[in-house]
């Protein structure tokens, strides 16, 4: 395809509530996106880099310096023919695999409207519709916490995670467990805990999780392997999981028996797809994770979803549990059944709000690809 221009905008969107993780609280968000003209067609990518580098080390500041100075001066100038050749442009960038997702996708997101089928055939995907579940951050009491577990379940989502850390675990799970002891609950430590925390994980093995995810080092295998080892409860790697080398590591070593799946975390569609492929061939079953989008990540990650090893609920949810206006429209919906529907038409499958998408603009550069030839 050839490219016309790529314009970045950073946005500037209150979250509904603020969300709180075992790093702290977010509040509003920055976000980062891409418009990639091509071809008369628009695609968009969303940077899930965070504020801070506490989820990984790249940040909305870091993402837009390599996006202007390296890649897409690169992309713009190699005229890729489909997503699956960003990897190959970029591959001199070491790392900052949340900024090439952001151009990976938005190029994925042209080629399907280009090829006038929806993004979810384009990625291999064979769902029409998707299992939710909710990630709920950590609230100020137990009753709080209590009662955002009761609103998800009436919304109707699959499975209820709670983000946890020493101090806030335990208890909380056992109040939970005691009103639901029947429903589909994991927790999230976001590398919370040490190795000397062992046997206080294990406890966790009471209250039947379906998963724990990323307990210890963002950067580790080998000692989540030792930590498997003395659980009954499945591991879930997010952090550590970069690409498909990590998730073969991870699955050799018994680092983990499920592993949530980021596009932004693997640096874009083209891993995220053979991360998927890798622990489908080796039985392990695949989820897909969430960075609190807005709807253009939102509805990368409903047609991700899509693909036959995504078997558990995702952290894919409501526009409306974020956001009290979503850049796209329709906004993302679930059903009573707590499902997604996956858009059947070309490309992404929802529309962007260009109007609104200009007025929470905060800060804007736009490359060319003539200026660069
Ligand atoms: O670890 O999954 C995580 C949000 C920001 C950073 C890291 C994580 C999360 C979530 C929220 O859990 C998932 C969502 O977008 O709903
Ligand atoms: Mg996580």
């Amino acid at each position: 395809m050839k490219i016309d221009s790529i314009t970045l905008r950073e946005l500037s969107m209150p979250l509904v509530k603020p969300f709180v993780t075992s790093f702290g609280a977010t509040t509003d968000r920055r976000i980062l996106l891409v418009e990639l003209k091509a071809e008369g067609y628009t695609g968009w990518g969303e940077c899930v880099a965070g504020e801070h580098p506490y989820f990984s080390d790249e940040t909305v500041d870091t993402a837009w310096l390599v996006i202007m100075q390296e890649l897409a001066p690169e992309l713009a100038a190699a005229d890729p023919e489909h997503g699956g050749k960003c990897p190959g442009i970029f591959r001199q960038v070491r790392g900052h695999r949340m900024a090439k997702a952001a151009l990976e996708n938005a190029v994925w997101d042209v080629e399907a409207q280009m090829k006038g089928i929806p993004l979810t055939e384009l990625l291999g995907g064979v769902r029409e519709t998707i299992a939710c579940g909710v990630s709920i951050g950590i609230q100020p009491t137990l009753e709080a916490q209590l009662a955002e577990v009761e609103k998800e379940l009436a919304a109707g989502y699959q499975r209820i995670k709670l983000k946890c850390k020493p101090g806030w675990d335990v208890k909380v799970f056992e109040a939970v467990r005691k009103r639901w002891p029947d429903i589909l609950l994991s927790c999230d430590a976001n590398s919370a805990y040490r190795l000397k925390d062992a046997d206080h994980i294990a406890s966790f093995d009471q209250f039947e999780l379906l998963m724990i995810e990323q307990p210890l080092w963002a950067d580790d295998f080998y000692f989540h392997s030792m930590l498997q080892k003395r659980l009954e409860t499945a591991i879930c790697l997010d952090e550590s999981i970069r690409n498909r080398r990590d998730a073969l590591a991870a699955i050799d070593m018994e680092s983990c028996r499920i592993i949530n799946i980021k596009n932004g975390r693997v640096g874009g569609f083209s891993e995220a797809i053979a991360v998927h492929n890798v622990a489908q061939e080796r039985g392990i079953p695949v989820w897909c994770g969430g960075m609190l989008e807005t709807g253009i990540g939102r509805s990368h990650n409903v047609a991700l979803s899509s693909l036959p090893n995504f078997t558990l609920p995702g952290d894919v949810s409501a526009s409306k549990r974020y956001w009290t206006e979503d850049i796209i429209e329709p906004a993302v919906e679930v059903s009573a059944e707590g499902e997604i529907l996956v858009p059947q038409t070309p490309g992404r499958g929802y529309e962007v709000r260009t109007d609104l998408v200009e007025r929470l603009t905060v800060r804007k550069e736009e490359i060319r690809a003539l200026a660069l030839a």
